[in-house]
């Protein structure tokens, strides 16, 4: 019983982002990060690394049939990315309002995305989607031993 509840309390208190080859490329990593912890997330497992095309196809595998899915890949592996695995109560859908919608144009004043995104497409963070998808993210860029 006891472990049961402390998964439930678990539950929703992670996500997985990425700052995204643009958002690097554009020298925003630091800035990026200070919003991130500012805004009460902490850093559980975070590298600079680059994805293959290969892991690109197979992160946004979901998304193969959409129009924009060889864009994205292209995008997503051209340069290296910050990956991190973030903790805080409710966390998959704080980080969502923290970054704001995925074209910037819509995003809300004050947002990741509105700050630092250029287009729909090159739109600077990641952030999953549901607790599931932020265990199946977390897990496609870390091993057991790189989270804290
Ligand atoms: P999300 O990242 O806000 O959850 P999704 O619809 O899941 O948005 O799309 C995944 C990613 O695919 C987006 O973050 C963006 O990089 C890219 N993307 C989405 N829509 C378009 C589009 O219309 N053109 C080009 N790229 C897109």
């Amino acid at each position: 019983f006891a472990a049961k509840l402390k998964i439930d309390i678990m539950a929703g208190n992670r996500t997985f982002t990425m700052i995204k080859p643009d958002a690097v490329e554009n020298g925003h990593i630091g800035a990026i990060l200070e919003q991130i912890t500012a805004s009460g997330f902490r850093i559980v497992a975070m590298k600079l690394t680059q994805m293959t095309r290969r892991d690109a196809e197979k992160f946004y595998e979901v998304h193969a049939e959409r129009p924009f899915y060889g864009e994205l890949v292209e995008f997503m592996s051209r340069g290296p990315i910050v990956a991190a695995i973030l903790e805080k109560e409710n966390a998959v859908e704080d980080f969502r309002t923290l970054i704001g919608a995925t074209n910037p144009e819509d995003a809300a004043e004050g947002t990741i995305r509105k700050k630092y995104a250029t287009s729909v497409g090159e739109n600077a963070v990641h952030g999953s989607d549901s607790d599931e998808n932020a265990k199946i993210e977390g897990a496609f860029h870390f091993s057991g031993r790189e989270m804290f």
